[in-house]
Parts: structure tokens; sequence; C-alpha cells
């Protein structure tokens, strides 16, 4: 999906930029100067607010501390261990670059390696380093990808200025929903990416005394680890949010066709409840399988919201709009749930969406009556059933048995390790 905003971020495998687009980049008169002054906002505001006052003063401790945490790297070290940039490495092309990985050395065990991601930020990408750097840098949270270091160098062929991440085995949760998977997350993994994205979204609203607004929240940018933790990257669009008395923050409009809020889109008032709007479009794609636009299907079906209108509250159609690939084994009573939750984080006066940490309450909710209804499943007068039918039908039939009991056992399992 295509940012629109004056870096012409490009999302991979995305048609052209569509005429809104166009239009926003042209209609905003000091883009690049807006976007330079939010980031050096960000950092020159950390800065200033925290000399001023006690709480400020520990806020800028807690923050410079963590900052002081990121290696810095030289571009020779990240050439060794991205083997010199080389195309066996590239994970993939994002909005700012390309990201490679790499192996390095763990700082806490030298006789380990530590596997990284290394972003190379294109030219467009470059002012997206600062925001990043100042804003992964301070923060600290499961669901934030981590930013091991960064590189800021010149050298024959110019800047150079790469990102350092803890490498994420299991990719971005748009590449799991693609076609290209064989293997489709289950209905359990799309609760569990949904709460975890709702943690890592509540952290940046309200977990800081400083409130930083995502600004890009859409499904390439949540990525999952080896354990299908999932954790929120790529924060070059960040922002801080408005200051005490301040209703928003006025911003040159970026952020991704599709994700963005409509208010923050004709008004350029950016508030924490834009990245409430984009959270309910993910929660349908969770939920749909779809993208927000997809011109790839019959002209009725291609606005995602549009589509899925005459279904999202009607029981008896709801099957309609679920991703074809769960249909069989995912909850429809669980999906309406979290479709509520998505309708209430769509609604068009942002003042009537709700705050991440309620979002948060309500998916937790549905997380959980998920997992008791799993858990049922596994009663001991089922099990005994289960254990006379097995005896009755044979050997085929036990391990066919043992197979679903398994299923439960790692289905529960990793539910409670998200708690
Ligand atoms: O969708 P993917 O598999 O996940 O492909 C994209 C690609 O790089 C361009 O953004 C992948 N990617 C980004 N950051 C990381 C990371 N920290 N660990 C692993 N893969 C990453 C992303």
């Amino acid at each position: 999906m295509k940012c629109f905003h004056f870096l012409n971020r490009e999302g991979k495998q995305e048609p052209q930029v569509s005429k809104m687009a166009m239009h926003f980049s042209s209609s905003t008169t000091s883009t690049d100067q807006d976007t330079k002054k939010s980031v050096s906002d960000l950092t020159s505001r950390n800065v200033s607010d925290m000399s001023t006052d006690s709480i400020g003063r520990f806020k800028f401790s807690r923050f410079s501390q963590r900052l002081n945490d990121l290696k810095i790297f030289k571009i020779e070290e990240l050439k060794f261990a991205t083997r010199n940039f080389s195309r066996s490495q590239m994970l993939g092309e994002g909005g700012f670059g390309c990201v490679y990985r790499g192996t390095i050395k763990s700082s806490v065990d030298l006789h380990a390696n530590l596997e990284i991601a290394v972003k190379k930020l294109s030219r467009v990408g470059l002012q997206g380093h600062k925001t990043e750097v100042n804003v992964l840098g301070a923060v600290e949270h499961p669901n934030l990808v981590k930013l091991v270091g960064y590189c800021a160098e010149d050298d024959e062929r110019g800047i150079q200025r790469l990102l350092v991440y803890e490498y994420m085995q299991n990719g971005s949760v748009e590449y799991r929903l693609s076609p290209k998977v064989s293997v489709p997350l289950s209905w359990a993994m799309r609760l569990k990416i949904a709460l975890d994205a709702a943690r890592g979204l509540t952290y940046l609203h309200e977990g800081m005394e400083l409130q930083i607004i995502f600004r890009d929240f859409k499904p390439s940018n949540i990525l999952l680890d080896e354990h299908w933790n999932a954790k929120l990257s790529d924060f070059g669009l960040a922002r801080q949010g408005p200051t005490e008395g301040l209703t928003h923050v006025s911003t040159a409009v970026v952020g991704t066709i599709g994700y963005a809020a409509p208010e923050y889109v004709q008004t350029g008032r950016l508030t924490a409840k834009s990245d409430i709007w984009s959270y309910g479009i993910v929660l349908y794609e969770l939920i749909t399988g779809r993208r927000p636009m997809d011109r790839n299907r019959p002209k009725c079906e291609q606005n995602l919201l549009e589509w899925i209108k005459p279904y999202t509250t009607d029981a008896k159609k709801f099957h309609f709009i679920l991703d074809p690939r769960i249909k069989g084994s995912c909850s429809v009573k669980s999906a309406m749930k979290l479709a509520g939750v998505a309708n209430k984080c769509l609604n068009k006066h942002p003042k009537l969406r709700p705050k991440m940490s309620e979002v948060l309450q309500m998916v937790q909710c549905i997380f959980d009556d998920e997992k008791t209804e799993a858990l049922q499943t596994l009663t001991p007068a089922t099990e005994e059933k289960t254990v006379v039918r097995r005896k009755k039908r044979g050997a085929e039939s036990k391990m066919r048995a043992g197979e679903v009991k398994m299923l439960c056992r790692g289905w529960a399992s990793k539910l409670v390790r998200a708690n």
C-alpha cells in the first residue's frame, strides 16, 4: 500500500500512487519542512520538556540511558554482517529502503551470535533515520521491535544511514496474510496478533509521559518473532502527540493510503485516534484476509470497508466476509466480536472512537473467551469419551485423537504464554 508523504515512501508490490496521494504531496506546501520539523520537534521537545520539570528530568535520564544502550555500528561491521549486503541476505524492500539479514557477535555472550535485520535507508528514507533512532531508541516494550543500534557514516559512496534491529524470524503480518504462504495464520494467531499490536499501541499512546503516535500502523509494520509474538516496527513516521492543553498536532499528511484516518487526511490534524482508525482497518484485514484496497477484485469488492458494510452486524451473513482460508476453523462468534471492536475504531468521529487502552481491554476479553472455549474442549468428560472411542477404532484413530489433543495443548499454551 502506497504511503503518501513527501518522502514518497513505497511499499513493495503496490500499484501506482493514486491521484489522492499525488494530490496530498502537491497540495502540502512545505511537506519537506513540515516533516523535518516534526522530527526535530520530537527530539528537541524530549530535551527541553525534560529539563524544565522534575518528571521531565526523570524521563530524560531514562530516555538518554536507553539511547546510550544503542550500539553505533561502523559501516564495515554491517558489510561484514550482511556479506556486503548480498542479495542472498536481502529480506525485502520496505518504504525506506532494503532490509538485509545479518549476524553479529552478541555483546552479552561473545561466543554467541546474534541475528539482526539491517535496514539500509535509501535517499528518501534518510529523514526517518533520526526519528526512528529517537523514538525506538528511547522506548522499550515486548511488542515493539528492538532497535539494536544504528550506523550514520559517510563513505566514498555518500551518506550511509542504517538501522539495526533484532531479527524477526516469521516476517511481517502482511506476508503471513498473503496468498504466498501455504499455511494461513489460524484464528488463534490472528487474535494474538490483534492483542499484541494493541499492547504495543497502548504503550505508545498511554504508557509514557510523552505520547507517541505511530502514524503508519499496517500489517507490513507488524513483525512476528520466532514465538509468533507480534511487534510494531518502522517508526520513521512516528510523532509526538499533542502536549497538554492541545487537542491535536498539525502536520503534513503522511502515512499509507487505506490506513490513514479520514479526518487526518482531510485536515492534517493528527491525534492518537488516527492510529485507532488504522487499527480498525487492520482488524478487518485479519478477519477477511483482504487488503483495504484491492484493485484486482471486482469493482464492488475493491474497497474493503464498502464491501463488508452489509455483513458486519448480521450473524447470518457474517461468514461471507470471513477469510476463506480459515472459515472452517474460525469461530464466527469470536470474529463477529472482533468486528464489533473494529467498528468502534472506525467511527467517523474521532472523539467517539475508543482510546487504545479500551480497545486493548475489549480485545483481551475476546481472546480470553476464545481461550476458555478452547480449553473446554479438553474437559475430563470429553477426554474420557475420546479414550473409549479410541479403543474402539484401533491404532489409526488413536493416532488422530492424539494429534487433536496435541493441537489443543498447543493452542492452550500459546494463549497462556501471551498473558
Ligand atoms: O514482509 P517481510 O517478510 O518482513 O519482508 C519485509 C522486508 O523486510 C522489508 O521491510 C522484513 N523485515 C523488516 N524488518 C525486519 C526484521 N526486524 N526482522 C526480519 N524481517 C524484517 C519485512
